[in-house]
């Protein structure tokens, strides 16, 4: 049952608060200091890929910004800050030397955050791979993963004398269908053969730089995903429940079961086989890939629900699912368009606890876009809408405490508003508001609502 949404709820002691944001994002500056460009350079820049052209050249100048940003933090009362490396700041070409004034910047960076008694949560790759390691075939590669350990190793040799949480992928279901499959996102490209290369390679990343952080004695480490919340419509009906258990297979488990179980589900990769031959996975790969984490990261925004429909056209971002619709949201929905259902959220946390006990997890990312801006004064900026979606979304992991689930934390995507990848800045997530023309930023009511959330410990 949720919680009517007047009744108080207390979170365990230790339960961590944050908020969250990415390097491509926010930080602009994109050649600055010896940056080398990213795909999400390339992409920005190619006409038609993203909303009116717009890039993160700029984006909220965190990059220059940081100092007053902290700040920001601070007085909002956040206990830690999930930020991202941009790894063409550290090795402007993705491997070999490293470009010791990107460094400097994320250890500025750290150092604030800690002087204000704010953990820094950091994430190694959250989209932006240098362009030169693309050009030599990105994520379908497996010299892209051998790199990533490399880059991970010398960001640690910088910062991990002072921080002690480390996730070295955000989202690698994004990073593979929606730059591979899809191609709606960075590099662009369309080829399912590809994105199932990717979704590999990324995962051996993971294996890879985990491999190594923990010979450098990362004690509190992990990866970020972003499962569907994924229901048959018609629970009822067998052809949907089998649905919804192979789009499961291919957006869940495929990750889920390498990292938490150490081998690919046989069911996901049958299927995988009638794109490929599978000659990219090779023996010890898998053991690579499941070697313990610590914490489990899951970004959750909304709910799906699909249903059989023999004839119907695959989903370019799930390759594979030919004969299932997804079903266009029924209720009410963000700017975004995507459904709110809190439920689902409790769902999804008590499956993963279930069917992968012993998972400690924390919710690395969730919120939702409004397009409000200031009011006549110019000071405020109410969004009555985004504090009951945050209201209800606290409520459901609640709930999910509740029922047993090791929640440990929540980091509210996002700090302020920032570029929305392929829909530029026109979408905003955060709970602090950005004027781009001035830079100003004026914390929303939902700042202010999440602020007392933290101070309470619940709500
Ligand atoms: C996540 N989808 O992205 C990212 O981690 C953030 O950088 C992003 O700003 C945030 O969620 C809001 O979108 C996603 O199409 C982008 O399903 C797209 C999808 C999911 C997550």
């Amino acid at each position: 049952m949720t919680n009517p949404s007047t009744q108080s709820v207390t979170f365990p002691e230790g339960f961590l608060w944050g908020s969250a944001t990415a390097s491509y994002q926010i930080e602009g500056a994109a050649r600055e200091d010896g940056r080398g460009p990213s795909i999400w350079d390339t992409f920005s820049r190619t006409p038609g890929k993203v909303y009116a052209g717009h890039t993160g050249d700029v984006a909220c100048d965190h990059y220059h910004r940081w100092r007053d940003d902290v700040a920001m933090m601070a007085e909002l009362g956040l206990q830690a800050y999930r930020f991202s490396i941009a790894w063409p700041r550290i090795q402007p070409d993705g491997t070999g030397p490293v470009n010791p004034a990107g460094l400097d910047f994320y250890d500025r960076l750290v150092d604030e955050l800690r002087g204000k008694g704010i953990t820094p949560v950091v994430t190694l790759y959250h989209w932006d791979l240098p362009q030169t390691l693309e050009d030599r075939g990105g994520w379908t590669s497996r010299e892209t993963s051998e790199a990533f350990a490399e880059y991970a190793m010398a960001v640690h040799k910088r910062l991990g004398d002072r921080v002690e949480t480390w996730t070295t992928l955000n989202e690698p279901w994004c990073s593979a269908y929606l730059g591979y499959a899809s191609g709606v996102h960075a590099p662009g490209i369309q080829d399912p053969e590809s994105a199932f290369k990717a979704v590999h390679h990324l995962l051996l990343g993971h294996g890879l730089a985990t491999r190594a952080l923990r010979d450098a004695g990362v004690r509190k480490l992990g990866i970020t995903l972003n499962p569907a919340a994924v229901s048959p419509a018609d629970p009822d009906s067998e052809a949907d429940v089998a649905a919804a258990h192979l789009v499961d297979g291919l957006q869940n488990r495929i990750f889920f079961d390498p990292i938490l179980r150490g081998s690919y589900p046989d069911d996901v990769l049958a299927h995988i086989r009638r794109f490929s031959d599978l000659s990219w996975l090779r023996t010890g790969d898998e053991t690579l890939i499941g070697q313990p984490i610590d914490v489990l990261g899951i970004n959750y925004y909304s709910p799906s629900y699909v249903r059989s429909k023999p004839g119907i056209e695959g989903n370019p971002t799930a390759p594979g699912t030919e004969g299932i619709e997804f079903l266009p949201a029924a209720g009410p929905v963000t700017d975004m368009g995507w459904a709110i259902e809190p439920a689902a959220l409790t769902r999804l946390l008590e499956r993963i606890h279930r069917d992968y006990p012993g998972t400690p997890m924390m919710i690395t990312e969730n919120g939702a876009a409004y397009p409000t801006g200031p009011d006549e004064t110019g000071e405020r900026v109410p969004d009555a809408e985004r504090v009951a979606y945050l209201d209800g979304h606290l409520r459901a992991c609640h709930d999910a405490i509740a029922r047993g689930v090791d929640l440990r934390g929540y980091f509210v995507w996002s700090l302020m508003d920032n570029y929305e990848w392929a829909e530029g800045y026109r979408k905003r997530f955060g709970v602090v508001y950005v004027d781009y023309h001035t830079q100003r930023r004026i914390p929303k009511d939902s700042a202010r609502f999440y602020s007392e959330v933290i101070r309470n410990n619940g709500l």
